[in-house]
């Protein structure tokens, strides 16, 4: 029995060495220490031994079952450190790789447009005033000079949410607002840009929800003529000296006189396409000189103060600037059409 405990040492032990993998390693403690092994097999067989000899052979069952199981836990461990180790080797970094580029987003065309005319009016002393999206019938119309039932409240076709409140549909009512702060003192001159909603059928140049950059000064002595320049001002900068402008005469409630102002179509040269619609021309803004009425109604003296007053459609003015076929595209969220306003690549 001596022997065999020996014999079985010797075996597991080779067998041990040989592993070449934790799976083999298990296998072997199951196969040489679990309750059917061989040890445990010599241990059972012990009742037919003399009194004397079972002490001694129980001492060497339990000596070769603990040399056995160090063995698997050196072996083990080793084995747990060489794949460490692998897995280090592996991984190593190479710290003079150059870095992978991080991607960076680039802002939306409409914004670029929309702050590139805001520094631009900036520049000329404009400051730059907010209103709510959400208005009151009264500073979206009544106070510039549209009361209820005025038959050109259907120029802006509305989204009501209550009888007295509305979407605003247009940013002039922030023009509404900033005079009645002022509370009749001159002089103002700010631009408004904001987000504006109308229930327009959605095409290639109208938007349900678009944006609006208002203009409005206020002083003594205003003319059309202050009107005339600043604009001409803003369509060289922001189009170039070689587009054309053209004023026409135009109606809105809030200005007397009124025009609206084109630019000539970048898409067809001028010859008429589908974006201007054939006629070679796109409006990007009303204007005109303030109505006496909406400056009384603010508490300013008309006989007095004069101004002028304009709300353009950014959309149209990056449609024109960058060659946009449809105004849908800044609504779609498209990435390859986003993409091509970026600095960065990818
Ligand atoms: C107005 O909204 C006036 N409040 C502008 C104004 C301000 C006139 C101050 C006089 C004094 P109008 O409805 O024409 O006017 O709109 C102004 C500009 O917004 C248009 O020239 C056009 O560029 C843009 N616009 C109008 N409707 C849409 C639409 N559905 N989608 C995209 N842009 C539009």
């Amino acid at each position: 029995m001596q022997e065999r405990l020996q014999e079985l040492q010797v075996e597991a032990i080779a067998k041990v060495e040989a592993a070449s993998n934790l799976k083999e390693l298990n296998d072997i403690r199951v196969a040489y220490l679990g309750k059917k092994g061989p040890i445990t097999e010599v241990l059972r067989g012990m009742g037919k031994l003399s009194a004397e000899e079972r002490p001694k052979i129980g001492a060497l069952a339990n000596e070769v079952r603990e040399a056995i199981a160090q063995k698997i836990e050196e072996k083990q461990i080793a084995m747990e450190e060489a794949a460490v180790q692998e897995k280090l080797a592996a991984e190593k970094i190479d710290v003079t790789l150059p870095g992978r580029p991080i991607k960076v987003g680039n802002h939306h065309p409409l914004t670029k447009v929309i702050e590139e005319i805001e520094d631009l009016f900036i520049g000329m002393g404009y400051q730059v005033a907010e209103g709510p999206e959400v208005e009151k019938d009264y500073y979206n119309f009544e106070a510039l000079n549209l009361p209820k039932g005025h038959p050109a409240r259907d120029m802006q076709d509305s989204f009501y949410i209550t009888e007295e409140i509305l979407l605003r549909t247009h940013t002039s009512p922030v023009q509404a607002r900033t005079m009645e702060k002022h509370e009749g003192k001159g002089p103002v001159k700010i631009i408004c840009p904001g987000k504006v909603y109308r229930r327009d059928h959605d095409d290639a140049t109208h938007s349900h929800q678009f944006t609006q950059i208002e203009g409005l000064v206020i002083d003594e002595n205003i003319r059309m003529s202050d009107l005339k320049g600043t604009l001409e001002v803003f369509a060289k900068r922001m189009f170039g000296e070689d587009r054309e402008i053209r004023l026409r005469p135009s109606f809105f409630p809030f200005t007397e006189p009124s025009v609206e102002m084109d630019i000539s179509c970048k898409m067809c040269g001028g010859h008429g396409c589908n974006v201007c619609k054939g006629t070679g021309w796109i409006e990007i803004l009303g204007a005109g000189m303030v109505h006496p009425n909406v400056l009384e109604m603010a508490g300013f003296d008309s006989n007095k103060y004069s101004g002028f007053a304009f709300g353009m459609g950014p959309e149209r003015i990056a449609m024109l600037k960058y060659g946009i076929d449809d105004i849908r595209h800044f609504y779609t969220n498209d990435i390859r059409f986003l993409k091509q306003f970026s600095r960065h690549e990818g």
